[in-house]
């Protein structure tokens, strides 16, 4: 049967997340190579990323994610383009390595058609689905427009994963890359003898120790919470590592894979 993916490339496996605006092209040439494959199996990939070091930093130095403070509202607002600017940026290296492996591709950044932030954010996800059969729909974390004061606010890639897996029609898995591990693990992934759960419910604990110090978004925390938010509309929502990109044909060809399993 066709699958219908909503993947998020995780903004830590796509660049290096302590160094200013550093791409991991190998690594997005590889899991595009995947994505390629994956089409061409007839399946439908939806494509999210996050925003590492093309997003997080300049954010954090500036306090996006909190709105706007009058007190540095000129230079906020000067950051605030940037940001969407090395977003456009960030995406390009994706798009870029789509065409490549021969995947046509259409843009979507929120900053064009979503209002507000979190998994109540406004917008017209129907974009997603009103593509031609074949194209891959891309969209990512972003600073977004949000009503009142506050005039702007970080939108995270977790958040899209949410609204687009449960809205759009018949998704049948939900998948995000992680950059360091192999899944959700039972201690922070650089402990010894720190495990795998291959399978992890809602309500669970999560082991928050490997967080970034440079995100301005959740982390795994939020990644966890969305997961499960998914997993009550969608039956195959994963972790999975993005450096072994074949998973995610296994998990859709032979229906397991090495990953965490999430259950609302
Ligand atoms: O990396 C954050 O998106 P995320 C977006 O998906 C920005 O949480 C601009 C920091």
């Amino acid at each position: 049967m066709a699958a219908k993916v909503v993947m998020k490339l995780g903004g830590g496996l796509i660049t290096d997340k302590s160094s200013f605006k550093a791409p991991k092209k190998e690594i997005i040439d590889s899991i595009c190579k995947e994505i390629s494959k994956i089409i061409s199996n007839g399946h439908t990939v939806i494509l999210i990323h996050g925003a590492g070091s093309f997003g997080h930093l300049l954010a954090k130095e500036w306090s996006l994610a909190g709105g706007m403070n009058p007190e540095i509202s000129e230079q906020q607002r000067e950051a605030v383009i940037r940001v969407r600017s090395d977003m456009i940026e960030l995406c390009g290296y994706v798009t870029n390595s789509l065409n490549l492996h021969g995947i046509k591709c259409e843009v979507f950044p929120p900053s064009d058609w979503a209002v507000g932030t979190g998994s109540n954010f406004n917008g017209d996800l129907a974009i997603f689905e009103n593509v031609p059969k074949g194209t891959v729909p891309v969209s990512f974390g972003d600073v977004v427009i949000v009503g009142g004061e506050a005039e702007f606010g970080i939108l995270s890639g977790d958040d899209l994963m949410a609204r687009i897996s449960l809205e759009l029609s018949s998704v049948s898995h939900c998948v995000f890359l992680l950059g360091d591990v192999d899944g959700m693990m039972d201690m922070p992934p650089n402990v010894e003898g720190s495990k795998l759960i291959p399978i992890w419910r809602a309500g669970e604990s999560v082991e928050t120790a490997h967080n970034s110090e440079q995100d301005v978004t959740g982390g795994i925390e939020l990644k966890a919470a969305r997961a499960s938010q998914i997993s009550r509309g969608v039956n195959e929502v994963w972790f999975i590592n993005g450096n072994h990109p074949e998973r995610i044909s296994q998990l859709i060809e032979e229906g397991t894979t090495i990953g965490t399993k999430i259950l609302g």
